[in-house]
């Protein structure tokens, strides 16, 4: 009796824990150079999936990602990613970011602002 209650309350303690979707999954982003590009440029995810960014160029590439819900995307803090990814080979040359909430997150390079791509997260 007293491991039945044990098991209803192991139970009942998951039923507390958030939901994270089974299939969460993990989306790659490769960093290019010459010409740089972000490939793909556009992935399409769930909510509670992560992207990661590999920077395969020889350079830094600096991902900046404004969060979707502010109005002002001017200052630091308004940025869901602000981060430098170091060159191939090197330590820092991968960032990994999980998505929380839906919404559509274009983002750029801030070192060549040409490179852009978006995360749709459904
Ligand atoms: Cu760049």
């Amino acid at each position: 009796m007293g491991a039945v209650i044990l098991f209803l309350a192991v139970l009942g303690l998951g039923l507390l824990q958030p939901v994270i979707p089974s299939s969460a999954g993990e989306f790659r982003v490769v960093i290019a150079g010459g010409p740089n590009e972000f490939v793909p440029q556009t992935h399409q995810i769930r909510q509670g999936d992560s992207v990661a960014w590999e920077n395969q160029d020889t350079v830094v590439h600096l991902i900046m990602m404004p969060k979707p819900s502010l109005k002002n995307r001017e200052t630091a803090d308004a940025l869901e990613i602000n981060t430098d990814v170091a060159p191939k080979d090197g330590r820092d040359n991968r960032i990994d970011h999980q998505f929380q909430r839906p919404g559509r997150y274009p983002y750029f390079c801030g070192r060549h602002p040409d490179m852009w791509g978006l995360v749709v997260v459904e």
